[in-house]
């Protein structure tokens, strides 16, 4: 068994409606354990760091502009292969073609206001954990 760390974040439209307790409890349920959380506001530097392998895409204005928006909550989500079986409770990038039983099946219907992100690969958790937290926010 391989225990991953990945990152969750709760975008705006997440928290502005009250589904923080909603995808934390989903994540939580399943068996994953919080090493760290927040809430922030990112900064567009931040943004563009994060979304960095989307820079020159035609959606990249309007994403940093999403992501920028209000208050997000950040988590820190450890376990078995937290980053793929993380991604499968999300649900597909474009919520209309998410599962019923995913978060953004069930919670979203717009790609670019999706509610969750989840990174995509240990590479991509290890570097974006380093981008929202110190080594001192997360717990063993
Ligand atoms: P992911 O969040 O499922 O990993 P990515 O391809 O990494 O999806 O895209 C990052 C975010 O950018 C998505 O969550 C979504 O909100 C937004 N996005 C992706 N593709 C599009 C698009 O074609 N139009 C508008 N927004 C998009
Ligand atoms: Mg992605």
């Amino acid at each position: 068994m391989v225990v991953e760390r990945t990152l969750v974040l709760i975008k705006p439209n997440g928290v502005a409606r009250g589904l923080v307790g909603e995808v934390t409890a989903r994540v939580e349920r399943r068996g994953f354990h919080l090493r760290g959380m927040k809430m922030l506001r990112v900064s567009r530097e931040l943004a563009e760091k994060h979304y960095e392998e989307h820079i020159g895409k035609p959606f990249f204005g309007e994403l940093v502009d999403f992501i920028t928006s209000g208050p997000i909550v950040a988590m820190a989500v450890e376990g078995p292969s937290a980053v793929k079986v993380v991604r499968d409770m999300m649900g597909a990038t474009d919520p209309r073609e998410a599962a019923p039983g995913t978060i953004r099946g069930d919670y979203a219907l717009e790609i670019g206001e999706n509610v969750v992100h989840g990174s995509d690969s240990v590479e991509s958790a290890n570097r974006e954990l380093g981008l929202y937290f110190t080594a001192g926010e997360l717990v063993d």
